[in-house]
């Protein structure tokens, strides 16, 4: 199998900013530097210069030239760069390349969600009936027993967003979600620079309610994670269940309203636990300008999660109840505890909280590792929001200090790669949504900015965002209508376009997973094995390890796309 890569310069498909860093890659045979030319949408010369040799890529078994034009500063559309005979895609110079991706990004939302009706008016193309709310053929969220065995009662489960491109619903995956989001709605409000979010941005039915769009969405996915913890008087009372699925995995393409089979409640664990309170946490200090009584219902929620999961500090999820839905297992909950404490510290400021934060081990770890954030791992998320978020914490001079560290890190793997890319993996292994691992290495150097004022780092996240947009070995964006060639059928139920035409495909702004070096699906066992990193990707809706859409890749995109809007030029 070899993908059509196009021209060999390698380009941000969508633009650079105007007074921002610009580099591509050119993929060559050459030795020795190449001349290049910058061209501008009229076709004349407007720079030129000499490329840099940067000898064989490991992420892409490539010989490769690196090139920055960044002093070329003239807004315009219709740019190409033109190197080794090659001609680049085109893009843009500008100032507002990012306003438009960071709503796409946001907007994924809205349609990913279960348990109301999406309406066609407000996404046109992809209006569809509520899914999973009692309706036949669903068996519906609204009344869900648990597993045989696990529990005694049903629970009303049916908002939230779903995972990805199944029908499937899994705390810990939510939590971070949701989090980012409200991380970026919290980032604006201590960073005059950033641009503000609004009500009525989204297009959802929400709009016009006088709450900003992202709070209204954030909330759907909050209530569904709020509806998942045992009740009072329940055995692990306070505690959240892990995961809502269905007790078999449903085909492709199937709308979420057609789902047939039994859903059915997982056992509680205390990563899910753990979860719903840093995020509940944070909601409620969020929301209490907005909605004072949610406020209290989330932080109420928040501490009783906590203390169930003192109480009960080691039932994790089983590596092998992946039948109807993913496991999401992980057996390492330090993480999870100083995340909770952090985020209920900086709500309440309360010294429990603030000495159980001081006395865990990932206070002071080095945390930024190359695949520092995900579902499994959040001590960064702690740290970040101990650094940014306004408090009393005695050292946190030293935490800021930390972020910077890690985010120095990153942007020195960034510096060194011929890429650009904030992202060099142990042994060149690309994990399962290292788009996300990528974007979330950028959400460390867009804290370190912010919490400097240096722009190296600001220039590190323009930069990642070249690799995400075009500037890689199979020259595609891997956000869906943001650039000439992009990622158009990721995995998805029912945004399944690819196999009934009928179906729509995913919506402009959708993040694909990208490359995964472990070849875990049958098209990628098919058409990928061999492959070297960076070609471990192929954008065909079966290849559910490679191509597929979540909640929580989109969420880094959508962050980090607001940091950069709010870059200017
Ligand atoms: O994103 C998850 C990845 O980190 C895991 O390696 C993988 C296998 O357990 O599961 C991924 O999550 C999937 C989940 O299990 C089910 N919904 C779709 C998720 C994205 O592919």
């Amino acid at each position: 199998y070899k993908p059509d890569t196009g021209p060999r310069v390698r380009v941000n498909q969508v633009g650079y900013l105007t007074h921002g860093p610009k580099n591509a890659t050119v993929v060559t045979e050459a030795t020795t530097a190449l001349p290049w030319q910058l061209v501008n949408g009229s076709g004349t010369v407007v720079a030129s210069g000499l490329s840099t040799p940067r000898g064989v890529d490991v992420s892409s078994g490539q010989n490769v030239h690196s090139i920055d034009f960044s002093g070329y500063t003239e807004a315009g559309a219709g740019y190409t760069l033109v190197t080794d005979g090659e001609t680049s895609r085109p893009f843009d110079l500008g100032g507002n390349l990012y306003a438009q991706l960071r709503d796409d990004a946001l907007k994924f939302y809205y349609p990913q969600r279960s348990g109301i009706e999406i309406l066609d008016s407000l996404r046109p193309g992809y209006g569809r009936p509520a899914g999973h709310v009692g309706v036949a053929p669903n068996t519906g969220d609204t009344a869900v027993p648990c597993q045989p065995g696990v529990c005694d009662y049903t629970l009303n489960v049916a908002n939230g967003w779903y995972d990805a491109g199944d029908h499937g619903k899994y705390v810990v995956n939510g939590g971070i979600s949701v989090f980012q989001l409200m991380s970026a709605f919290e980032r604006a409000k201590y960073t005059p620079a950033a641009q503000p979010f609004t009500d009525g941005q989204l297009a959802i039915p929400e709009s016009g309610n006088g709450v900003p769009d992202i709070l209204d969405e954030a909330r759907w996915e909050m209530e569904f994670l709020l509806s998942m913890q045992v009740p009072a008087g329940k055995p692990l009372a306070g505690m959240v269940h892990h995961k809502v699925h269905d007790d078999s995995w449903t085909g492709l393409p199937l709308l979420p309203h057609l789902d047939p089979k039994q859903r059915e409640l997982h056992p509680p664990s205390t990563a899910a636990t753990l979860n719903l309170a840093a995020a509940a946490a944070q909601a409620a200090r969020l929301f209490a300008p907005y909605d004072p009584a949610f406020a209290q219902r989330s932080l109420t929620a928040a501490r009783t999660a906590w203390a169930g999961a003192v109480a009960h500090p080691a039932i994790y999820a089983s590596v092998s109840d992946n039948v109807g839905g993913g496991a999401y297992e992980d057996f390492d909950v330090r993480d999870e505890f100083y995340w909770a404490a952090a985020e209920l510290f900086l709500t309440t400021g309360e010294a429990p909280f603030r000495d159980f934060v001081l006395g865990s081990p990932l206070h002071t770890a080095d945390i930024w590792t190359e695949q520092g954030i995900n579902w499994r791992e959040v001590a960064a998320l702690a740290r970040m929001d101990l650094a940014l978020v306004p408090s009393s914490l005695p050292d946190r001079a030293a935490v800021r200090q930390s972020v910077v560290a890690g985010a120095t890190k990153y942007l020195n793997t960034l510096n060194a790669h011929p890429y650009g890319l904030p992202y060099a993996p142990a042994d060149n292994m690309f994990a399962w949504g290292s788009s996300s691992q990528v974007l979330n290495n950028m959400v460390v150097m867009a804290a370190a900015y912010d919490i400097t004022g240096e722009k190296r780092f600001a220039n590190g996240v323009a930069q990642g965002m070249d690799y995400i947009l075009g500037r890689n070995a199979l020259n595609i964006s891997y956000v869906t209508g943001h650039g000439e060639v992009s990622a158009q059928n990721q995995h998805s139920r029912w945004y399944a376009h690819q196999l009934n035409p009928a179906l729509p495909r995913p919506p402009r702004g959708t993040l694909s997973g990208g490359p995964n070096s472990y070849i875990q699906d049958p098209i990628a066992q098919q058409k990928l094995t061999g492959c070297v990193a960076q070609f471990c990707y192929i954008d065909d809706i079966e290849s559910y390890a490679t191509n597929e859409l979540t909640i929580n890749w989109n969420a880094p995109l959508a962050w980090i796309a607001a940091f950069l809007a709010g870059q200017g030029d």
